[in-house]
């Protein structure tokens, strides 16, 4: 099939890159999303997420006069659905999103099209979610029109890179669809297309992220055993690490964002009874901010009144996704035990977390306090000089909960310094 003209349903940190990436290929895309604060500041040639390269992309994209930023779905050749697919209170999937944009394709449906679910799903969304959806049009699909799940599988922080470069796996819901999917997507992927069916397709999507949780909550264990038994986890991981199939993972205050700490329970869902290990490891890395805590509270004494600078409160290092991020649980939690905290997330200053009192600066951040938590390795954080430090803060304590510093180096310039797991 030939695609002149593609409509993205959802602007966030996979569609944008797409319709962007689309756009600088050739395609015309129409880039939509029902936020209409996104749309605005897209207009007004501003981003609303941070993600490196990404400005310069849209930029190239809108300069092109390919890319289209709209309110509503139009008539197109391909559709691709990159909708959030979060979960509810009792950690089932909320398919609401999928569900209202493959509603909005229904009327502008026409007999060739493909229609491409990217969004992480559970099992058998695709076929028994979207299928059923895009029948209203009265077409069917597989005979009248394409249909398949390709998974969105780029890291965050390295989206523009990995778009282009990863493997792609595209699982049609018939060989033809899967085909369709190809054409569409090699027009940019120098990575390998794979093809397949669409479960397959999206049981790999949660495979991949399960396989990380699992391997994290394992890393995190590790570090409360290496704590209990008075070991250095850090320099065990790096000894066991020399084993030739041994590839231990780095344990930290737990697991955030919208993906790995997500994807897990849609397993889980599918089939509760046959998936304890999936289940344990969510708990585990679940936990693990209270893990911080206690340690906090071995190290600092009483919390209550205690004056403490957190740096980092996003997801992960160099993004400035807050989303699930065990930082801001862990904030949370010290504020609990009456600790007077200020945070400074330097992706994302001006941050809204109800009831939590953020910095603006590294500076405000230090001023004034008794100690200092490091919850995220934000390069900046990373490089920072703990002697210029010490000229920015009365505290003397400080812990760090990612083992991005050298524990020399910060004795030697006067603190008192912990990291987590190391139980020396
Ligand atoms: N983390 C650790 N220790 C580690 C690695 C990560 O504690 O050794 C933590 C991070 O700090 C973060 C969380 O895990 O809180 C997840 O970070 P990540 O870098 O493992 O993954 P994401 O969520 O940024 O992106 C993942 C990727 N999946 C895999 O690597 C299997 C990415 O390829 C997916 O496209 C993405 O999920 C997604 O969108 O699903």
């Amino acid at each position: 099939m030939t695609v002149e003209k593609i409509c993205i349903l959802g602007l966030g940190y996979i569609g944008l890159p797409l319709a962007s990436t689309f756009a600088t290929h050739g395609k015309h895309v129409v880039a939509m999303d029902v936020n209409p604060s996104i749309i605005q500041t897209l207009q007004n040639g501003a981003l609303h997420i941070h993600e490196p390269g990404l400005r310069s992309l849209v930029e190239e994209a809108l300069k092109s006069g390919n890319l289209d930023i709209r309110h509503s779905v139009e008539p197109a050749d391909a559709f691709i659905i990159a909708v959030p697919t979060p979960y509810d209170d009792g950690k089932r999937a909320d398919l609401r999103y999928v569900q209202s944009a493959a509603e909005s394709i229904v009327p502008h449906l026409r007999r060739g099209n493909l229609v491409v679910l990217e969004s992480t799903s559970p099992p058998q969304t695709t076929l028994h979610l979207v299928a059923p959806i895009l029948e209203k049009s009265g077409l069917v699909p597989g005979r009248d029109f394409f249909l398949a799940y390709s998974p969105e599988r780029v890291l965050p922080g390295q989206i523009i890179r990995e778009l282009v470069e990863n493997a792609r796996i595209i699982g049609g819901i018939d060989p033809a669809s899967a085909k369709a999917g190809q054409e569409l997507y090699q027009s940019f992927v120098q990575g390998e297309i794979v093809l397949t069916d669409a479960t397959t397709a999206e049981m790999v999507k949660l495979m991949e992220n399960t396989t990380r949780d699992v391997n994290i909550a394992l890393a995190n264990e590790f570090s409360r055993l290496a704590d209990r038994l008075g070991v250095d986890v850090w320099e065990a991981i790096n000894l066991a690490n020399r084993h030739p199939r041994v590839k231990i993972l780095r344990p930290g205050p737990g697991v955030g964002g919208h993906c790995v700490s997500v994807d897990p329970w849609f397993l889980v869902e599918a089939a509760p009874d046959i998936t304890p290990l999936i289940r344990t490891a969510r708990e585990v890395n679940d936990a693990q901010p209270h893990f911080v805590l206690d340690l906090a509270t071995r190290w600092l004494g009483p919390l209550e009144g205690r004056k403490i600078g957190v740096l980092g409160l996003a997801f992960k290092p160099d993004v400035d996704d807050l989303r699930e991020s065990p930082a801001v649980e862990v904030a949370y939690q010290l504020q609990q035990q009456g600790a007077i905290l200020q945070a400074f997330e330097p992706f994302k200053p001006d941050a809204a977390l109800p009831g939590l009192a953020l910095a603006s600066s590294l500076e405000m951040a230090l001023a004034d306090k008794q100690a200092v938590i490091l919850l995220v390795a934000h390069t900046q954080f990373r490089q920072l000089d703990p002697h210029a430090i010490a000229a920015l803060t009365p505290a003397r304590q400080v812990i760090d909960a990612v083992h991005a510093w050298e524990a020399k180096r910060w004795t030697d310039a006067g603190f008192e310094f912990h990291t987590l797991g190391n139980g020396q």
